[in-house]
């Protein structure tokens, strides 16, 4: 059955911070996918960048962009790490649904079709996916679990399988209440917890996360440990957050 829905524009924010040339066929996936809605639509190229630190990835993003008016970069001297780039892409977007995803292949751009359909229903302002089955070793997966259960631990009115899983996809609406402002490691959990705070109705779909084989893990225990710093400290903030 065709529904008819009330969203006309999507958007989807790519995380492209050092992906170099592998961010290619992963845009023009996530761009076949999109064009499978017949709906309009928009890819935000986030390409932040540090001085001084050896990236090519703005230079292909700006290539990219001439080529395809679709394509909307977003090329900032970075002032923090995935939160603050995600951030500048959110502001960015367009849409009336709008969609986050890390741009380093690890999350399949398939899901973001399964995600869109939920969305369409007009049921949920937020919807996610949380990770079945993962590829990125048992390392991971441990500090995961751990991450969960003590966010569980401090927020313990919060039902949410997989905090940090990815896609994530917004309603306008629903992105514009959200209060955003974690620059760190921690914008997850903040996206999560604006979602309780602002009561909004959401799901979570099941998904398989993939192991990077072109690079080596970003992730290591001065991330985590500032993600833990950052549950004390939100735990702080929500307490006063109305
Ligand atoms: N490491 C890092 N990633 C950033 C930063 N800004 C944006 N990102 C993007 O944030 C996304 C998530 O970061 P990842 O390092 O892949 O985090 P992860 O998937 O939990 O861990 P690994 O893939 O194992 O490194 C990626 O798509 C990055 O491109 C940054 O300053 N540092
Ligand atoms: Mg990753």
């Amino acid at each position: 059955m065709k529904q008819m829905n009330k969203f006309r524009k999507l958007s989807v924010v790519v995380l492209c911070y050092k992906s170099e040339e592998e961010i290619i066929p992963f845009v023009n996936l996530i761009e076949k996918i999109l064009l499978a809605t017949k709906m309009d639509y928009e890819i935000v190229l986030v390409a932040n960048y540090f001085i001084n630190r050896e990236d090519r990835t703005p230079a292909i993003i700006k290539k990219m962009a001439i080529k395809n008016k679709k394509l909307k970069p977003v090329i900032k001297l970075k002032k923090g790490m995935m939160g603050w780039d995600a951030i500048s892409g959110l502001n960015a977007a367009t849409g009336d649904a709008i969609a986050l995803i890390d741009g380093d292949g690890q999350m399949p751009p398939e899901d973001l079709t399964r995600l869109f359909n939920i969305l369409f229903s007009g049921e949920f302002d937020f919807v996610k996916t949380f990770r079945i089955k993962r590829f990125d070793g048992y390392q991971r997966i441990l500090m995961s679990s751990f991450f969960n259960r003590f966010f569980r631990l401090l927020f313990p009115n919060t039902f949410f399988r997989d905090i940090n899983s990815k896609p994530k996809l917004f309603t306008k609406d629903a992105l514009k209440k959200m209060d955003l402002k974690c620059g760190g490691w921690f914008l997850d959990g903040e996206i999560m917890l604006e979602v309780k705070r602002l009561d909004l109705s959401f799901a979570e779909i099941p998904t398989t996360f993939r192991e990077i084989e072109w690079r080596a893990s970003f992730i290591n225990w001065k991330a985590v440990l500032e993600m833990i710093y950052s549950l004390f400290k939100y735990r702080f903030i929500y307490w006063f957050r109305k």
